[in-house]
């Protein structure tokens, strides 16, 4: 009888299963299935089939082979289930494509009922920024303490109403913080939000010592001013899943929506928007338009509106 060997004796090693933690310049930190890590280059392969800047990015489910020193080299890339990226200007008025991370389940948008203000046209543009990439998003209404239930109702409902989660918290009192754990456990997120809001509180009280630098955003482009130069996702011990920290992030609610998809952005418009009367109608005045009747019917805000119109004609 004739034996069959297993696997021919230079047959490639088992590829290891993980996700991309940490990225950057050509290294990528992969968590393991097995509860490994390893430092990662590119198989030069990879770099052919799939071009642009984005061939890995955090997020990534990858195939590697690993070395015994701890290094290794992704082989293959596993389809992405979403991206969440943004519109980058090219040359001669042309866009570019620039994905942040893939895989990402959802945005979480923090904003204070006080101290600072809420800036409701800003929570807008988060919201289309997620809604563009087709990833869910929840609004994080936090120092609930400072306002109280009602007043912080009264400021965010307009949200629910749409169908977005609403979470009140208070990160100092301890208040829906266990709330804010669950949304977080098992899940790629974003967790965006302008400064002092109160991310870094709330992160730290599910998980002392995270240390993440949120996507925080400031209303102008302070570019070269953030450290962090390497894109990564902090894994959430308690409930599993992590948080996404990319420097690209910082300026989330400013990315550019090309103008006819703007509109489908904004989910309560979504669906008077075949009924205008001229189809590339921009629904700033033209007649027998369908999304001003129903911001004058009432079932599109006049503020959803107006944001809606200001990021289409670039204001503010
Ligand atoms: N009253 C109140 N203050 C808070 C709350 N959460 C955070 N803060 C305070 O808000 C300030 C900014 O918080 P921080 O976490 O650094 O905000 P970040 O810039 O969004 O990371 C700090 O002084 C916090 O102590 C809260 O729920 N209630
Ligand atoms: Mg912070
Ligand atoms: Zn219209």
């Amino acid at each position: 009888m004739k034996l069959v060997p297993l696997a021919a004796p230079d047959a490639a090693p088992p590829l290891l299963a993980g996700t991309v933690m940490r990225a950057r310049s050509g290294f990528y930190t992969v968590h393991t299935d097995n509860d490994g890590t390893v430092e990662c280059q590119l198989r030069g392969r990879i770099k052919q089939v799939r071009s642009g800047t984005d061939l890995v990015v955090i997020g990534d489910r990858v195939h590697l082979t690993a070395r015994r020193d701890g290094s290794g080299t992704i082989e293959e890339v596993e389809p992405r289930r979403s991206q969440f990226s943004r519109r980058q200007p090219g040359p001669r008025g042309s866009w570019k494509e620039d994905v942040m991370v893939a895989n990402l389940d959802q945005v979480l948008v923090v904003f204070a009922c006080a101290d600072p203000m809420p800036h409701l046209r800003m929570l807008d543009r988060f919201l289309v920024a997620a809604e563009h990439n087709e990833v869910e998003a929840a609004v994080v209404a936090n120092k609930i303490d400072l306002v109280g239930m009602a007043a912080a109702r009264k400021i965010f409902s307009g949200y629910e109403a749409i169908g977005y989660p609403v979470l009140y918290v208070s990160a100092r009192e301890g208040i829906g913080v266990e709330e804010f754990a669950d949304r977080l456990a098992g899940r790629i997120s974003v967790v965006t939000g302008p400064s002092g809001v109160g991310k870094s509180t709330l992160l730290n009280a599910i998980q002392p010592g995270l240390r993440i630098e949120t996507a925080e955003v400031s209303e102008s482009l302070h570019k070269g001013m953030h450290t962090t130069t390497s894109a990564e996702l902090h894994p959430l011990v308690a409930g599993g899943g992590a948080v996404a920290d990319t420097p690209g992030l910082r300026e989330l609610g400013l990315w550019q929506i090309p103008d006819e998809s703007l509109a489908w952005c904004f989910p309560e418009m979504r669906e008077h928007l075949g009924d205008c009367g001229f189809n590339d109608c921009r629904h700033l005045g033209e007649p027998r338009c369908a999304i001003l009747a129903a911001v004058a019917g009432g079932t599109v805000s006049e503020a959803r509106y107006e944001s809606y119109r200001r990021l289409l004609l670039n204001e503010d």
